[in-house]
């Protein structure tokens, strides 16, 4: 399977709200292996299917050391939130070399089904919990930038249009 292509900030559809997955089928299986393809070729720890144009509640991540530990969230809910906050600095494959400060909760427990449609519970801290936390926000349409100050968040915008239109322009022999 080719990987797929990302969507990249600021592209309206980054900011659709996802609908739930109905039945965990070979379509929604399908789709979470080749979201789990992308992500690895693309060296992410996550990938949101809004990232992909999928408007379905579907997460793929791997926050192991190895990177052979691929979890699959299909269906994500937050069931706990920790009250300690802990900041970190987060990237997106959908805002590509941007990296930028952004508290959230330390720690998070998610509630999801997974490959298989059966429904499990994972308790996430560190870098898991700040991913997790990441990924849920894609599937509401919220991009990372957005906790940022508008200024801030308009010099990424700006800097991503030109980004986007310099590698989209015919080349020069
Ligand atoms: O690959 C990713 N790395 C990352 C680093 C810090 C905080 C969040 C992330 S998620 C990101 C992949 C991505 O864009 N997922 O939506
Ligand atoms: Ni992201």
């Amino acid at each position: 399977m080719p990987c797929l292509t990302i969507l990249r900030y600021p592209d309206p559809r980054l900011h659709t709200v996802a609908k739930p997955v109905q039945g965990v089928d070979a379509r929604i299986r399908q789709l979470c292996d080749d979201m789990l393809e992308t992500m690895y070729a693309n060296d992410g720890v996550g990938l949101a299917a809004t990232q992909v144009d999928v408007h379905e509640r579907v997460i793929v991540m791997d926050t192991s050391e190895g990177r052979k530990q691929p979890v699959v969230l299909i269906n994500p809910e937050l069931v706990a939130t920790s009250d300690e906050m802990a900041t970190a600095e987060e990237g997106c494959l959908s805002v590509p070399q941007i990296y930028e400060s952004v508290q959230r909760h330390a720690r998070v427990t998610v509630r999801a089904q997974a490959r298989n449609g059966e429904t499990f519970e994972l308790e996430c801290e560190g870098l898991t919990a700040v991913c997790v936390q990441h990924e849920m926000d894609h599937l509401r349409g919220k991009v990372f930038v957005e906790y940022l100050s508008a200024f801030k968040r308009d010099r990424i915008k700006t800097k991503m249009l030109k980004k986007t239109r310099e590698e989209q322009a015919p080349r020069r022999a």
